[in-house]
């Protein structure tokens, strides 16, 4: 449990997809040699791994509460979505990212609903364009080669298929404090068939 996310008047959420656990231990085999290699690298902790869809900032706890029911609703209305974790690059020489295989249009066609219903509620949040990804390191300052030759050694990577079963409104502390990010899901609800 995190404390300060339970207190706090504000919640900082993103809406993701979450990879199942065979689905990171592959990858987190793969990625070895890059552990071994760049110990310096901010590593992400495997069970915080997440794509994220839509990523919503700092709000108030009574809109997080009201966001619930509509994002049950559209979770019910898409099937489970069939996904992969594939190949990987970085973001600016700075972010180490893995990439995503499978039913990518699908994964677009639901963010793009996300972020559609985010903002039919009034919450105004600028998001990036998707760029469909999973976070595993960042760089230290100084570092400018770490995350690229990182990505180079996980270019190949093709994990096995796996299917999201679940749309994860997620919380973190991410700026509240010293210490690692820590995410943990504020709510979670099935796509319609996955029970
Ligand atoms: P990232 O995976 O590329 O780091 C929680 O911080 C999640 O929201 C992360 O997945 C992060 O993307 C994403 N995120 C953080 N800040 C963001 C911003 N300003 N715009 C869009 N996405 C952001």
């Amino acid at each position: 449990m995190n404390e300060q996310i339970d207190e706090a008047a504000t919640v900082r959420v993103f809406i993701a997809l979450a990879p199942p656990d065979e689905a990171k231990e592959e990858l987190a085999q793969a990625l070895r040699p890059a552990y071994d290699a760049f110990p310096q690298m901010r590593w992400n902790r495997i069970e915080d791994w997440h794509i994220t869809l839509a990523f919503l900032g700092e709000l108030p706890r009574p809109v997080v509460s009201l966001l619930q029911p509509p994002l049950a609703e559209l979770a019910a209305a898409h099937r489970p979505l069939h996904l992969a974790l594939r190949g990987s690059g970085h973001f600016d020489e700075r972010v180490l990212w893995s990439g995503i295989g499978g039913d990518v249009d699908g994964l677009r066609q639901l963010a793009g609903e996300v972020r559609t219903l985010v903002e039919r509620h009034g919450i105004a949040f600028t998001d990036r364009p998707l760029n469909p990804h999973l976070t595993l390191a960042r760089a230290r300052r100084d570092d400018t080669s770490s995350v690229v030759r990182a990505a180079a050694g996980l270019r190949d990577f093709s994990g096995r298929g796996w299917q999201a079963e679940r749309l994860h409104l997620v919380g973190s502390n991410y700026g509240r404090g010293p210490g690692p990010i820590r995410y943990r899901d504020v709510a979670s609800w099935p796509f319609g068939g996955a029970g």
